[in-house]
């Protein structure tokens, strides 16, 4: 039987988009579950949202929306985002559903009886941001939260309390016989020092808000939201349940995974435990909390606009350059700068001249040379092959190592310098200059195959990292199927390669300063950022835009609409007998007698309405996005003409 591997993201609040932070953890964990996959683990990915707590309810009344409405909006959009960045999950937990809210209910129930929660009352300080207490000596200065520096403000409430007192001294023992259980280690350091200054008990319940899952036998109290949250890496696993053969399966199986942000780490690597430990579950999971990635100028701030948003980068420069930068960039144990120069950096450098160039060369020499097929021939060999080869061995050795201990920005470069290796191999081997000689031909097609064979393995290694391109390269390649498992790694295995006829650049190359200017201005939000993918589900037929009739029309007078700032009053030509009056939303764009003698197009068999008070018999078309709209306009046709 397969080993199993279950990984999980921290489920994220619904509060805002989510930006390339939340991406990146959810990517990290992605090329983590693949590379389990591809090793021949019996996967299970899970991540979700976190929808409850004061915060959400907010956030939620700010839109006027029911926290409902506003926490199923945001989970459709994440889903959709995570589907487009072709994140693999395996399952979406939502706190909100009845599945989780049960297991939590049960949980807190049983935690009572056991009198590992207590009831009792709160003085302190609390802040709402952050939905936690602050005793007088873990507040910053002037009374503010210690975590985001925000302002506190006292309270007195009755809450439950959870005894992590009780389990402080286990704790620690349990992570000193658990040397991997916290990585990176100074973060393990952190939490140590902060078990060893005294763990307060926890206060687990709020009465001053509605939105959680209430307490059973007390239902004036919800659930604190970070044990409602924490749950959900076992309430998804159907622990508690009679349907918890995943729970069986992969919490009892062979590797656990928790991946965070450094900022949640007390939470995982205190709370959690001993939640655990009180409800007698082993403790069997490896915490990984990575660094952040910040702005040039520090944190990345809305109100700076230096929050870089993963549709925008996607849809400007695609998936894959989102991913590899995201995965390369961050260190493993430190923090990562996301800068417009070093996003366009990466894809230049990295992607298009080293792998992409790489790629693109060898085809285009195996077409050239031999037609496009390259068998190996084992009797001929090159100075440069051993050194190649050799090259090629100790990389899958380290990438393998690097990947196992969550260091995949380390296990990149070593394939980056695998691919640096094999391209120093074609200036080792000149083969336009073996070429020239018909009895070189065998030596030529050694050195063909060599690079063949050393870019199949780039793209097995590569699989986790960039699933599209190495698809890519595989298809360009003419990778088999049963070549492209980590079990073929072996130099050799691939006897031979039929390629493309034609490359077709994986990467092509940008023009760096101007993408880099461009790049500043998407992400100040300067550009049309959201070009929304076609809606398949929703096709219009022919018959469907047949139905509107399209004419070419002249503007004969315009003025301003005497209700509404918005609108123009148009009388327009469309070749009728008499004028027709249509009220367009576009007095911000243009002033009305900028619009006489245009000729624009309508609609003209739309039912006519009327707009504060004002008849409309028609509408115009115009094109738009974020900065400007434009009214389209014709020159050469004239007044009724048809538009199809
Ligand atoms: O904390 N760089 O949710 P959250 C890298 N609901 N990673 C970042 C980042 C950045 N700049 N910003 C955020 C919560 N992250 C809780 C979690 S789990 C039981 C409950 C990532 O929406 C990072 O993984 O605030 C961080 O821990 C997480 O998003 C916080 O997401």
């Amino acid at each position: 039987m397969n080993k199993t591997y279950y990984i999980t993201t921290p489920i994220y609040y619904p509060s805002g988009k989510l930006h390339i932070g939340n991406t990146y953890t959810t990517v990290f964990c992605d090329a983590l579950k693949r590379y389990k996959a591809l090793r021949g683990f019996d996967t299970y990915y899970l991540t979700g949202m976190d929808e409850h707590g004061k915060k959400i309810e907010t956030v939620a009344e700010e839109r006027d929306m029911h926290p409902l409405d506003h926490v199923d909006e945001m989970a459709k959009e994440t889903r959709a985002l995570w589907d487009r960045l072709d994140i693999t999950y395996d399952d979406f937990i939502r706190t909100t559903e009845k599945r989780h809210k049960t297991v939590v209910q049960k949980i807190f129930e049983q935690l009572i009886e056991q009198g590992d929660i207590y009831l009792g009352t709160y003085k302190g300080f609390y802040c709402m941001p952050c939905e936690s207490f602050f005793t007088d000596t873990q507040l910053g200065e002037n009374n503010t939260c210690p975590d985001c520096g925000r302002e506190t403000s006292q309270l007195e409430e009755e809450s439950y309390f959870l005894r992590l007192s009780k389990y402080q001294k286990r704790l620690l023992n349990f992570i000193e016989e658990h040397p991997d259980f916290i990585t990176p280690e100074t973060r393990k350091n952190e939490v140590v020092s902060f078990i060893k200054q005294g763990l307060n008990d926890l206060s687990v319940s709020r009465t001053t808000f509605d939105w959680g899952i209430k307490v059973i036998s007390n239902p004036k109290h919800v659930v604190y939201v970070w044990i409602d949250a924490l749950s959900n890496y076992i309430s998804a696993l159907g622990y508690g349940t009679d349907n918890d053969e995943k729970f069986q399966k992969y919490w009892h199986g062979d590797e656990v995974v928790h991946v965070t942000g450094k900022d949640i780490l007390r939470f995982h690597a205190i709370y959690w435990p001993i939640l655990l430990m009180a409800l007698d579950i082993p403790v069997n999971f490896r915490l990984h909390a990575h660094g952040f990635y910040q702005a040039k100028e520090g944190k990345m701030s809305k109100s700076k606009g230096s929050v870089v948003y993963p549709d925008t980068i996607i849809n400007h420069y695609g998936l894959d350059e989102l991913r590899y930068f995201l995965l390369r960039e961050l260190p493993y144990a430190g923090d990562g700068i996301f800068t417009p120069e070093s996003f366009i950096e990466r894809i230049n450098y990295d992607l298009a001249n080293d792998f992409g160039n790489l790629l693109n060369r060898t085809i285009s020499m195996i077409n050239k040379y031999f037609d496009g097929t390259i068998n190996r021939n084992p009797d001929f060999t090159h100075e440069a092959d051993a050194a190649l080869e050799k090259h090629l061995d100790e990389t899958i050795l380290q990438y393998k190592e690097s990947m196992d201990s969550f260091k995949v920005s380390e296990a990149i470069k070593s394939l980056w310098s695998l691919i640096s290796r094999t391209n120093k191999y074609i200036d080792e081997t000149t083969p336009w200059i073996l070429a020239k000689s018909e009895d070189k031909k065998d030596d030529l097609e050694n050195v063909m195959y060599h690079l063949a064979e050393s870019l199949r393995h780039i793209g097995i290694l590569l699989t986790p990292i960039l699933p599209d391109a190495s698809q890519a390269l595989f298809k360009q390649l003419g990778v088999l199927e049963r070549l492209q498992t980590w079990e073929s790694l072996e130099f050799g295995a691939g006897k031979t390669f039929d390629v493309v006829a034609k490359p077709n650049p994986l990467f092509p190359r940008l023009d760096s300063e101007k993408e880099t200017e461009r790049l500043k201005g998407i992400i100040r939000g300067e550009e049309d950022e959201d070009i929304e993918p076609v809606d398949e589900t929703n096709l219009a037929t022919l018959d469907d835009f047949n139905k509107l009739d399209l004419r070419i029309a002249e503007i004969l007078n315009a003025k301003y609409h005497p209700n509404a700032d918005k609108l123009l009053v148009l009388s327009v030509d469309a070749g009728e007998k008499e004028p027709r009056q249509i009220v367009a939303g576009i007095a911000k764009d243009y002033t009305p007698e900028s619009l006489k003698g245009r000729k624009v197009v309508v609609i003209v068999n739309l039912e006519p309405v009327t707009l504060r008070g004002e008849r409309s018999e028609g509408m115009l078309l115009a094109g738009s996005n974020k900065k400007k709209l434009e009214v389209l306009t014709v020159q050469g046709l004239n007044a009724g003409d048809h538009v199809s």
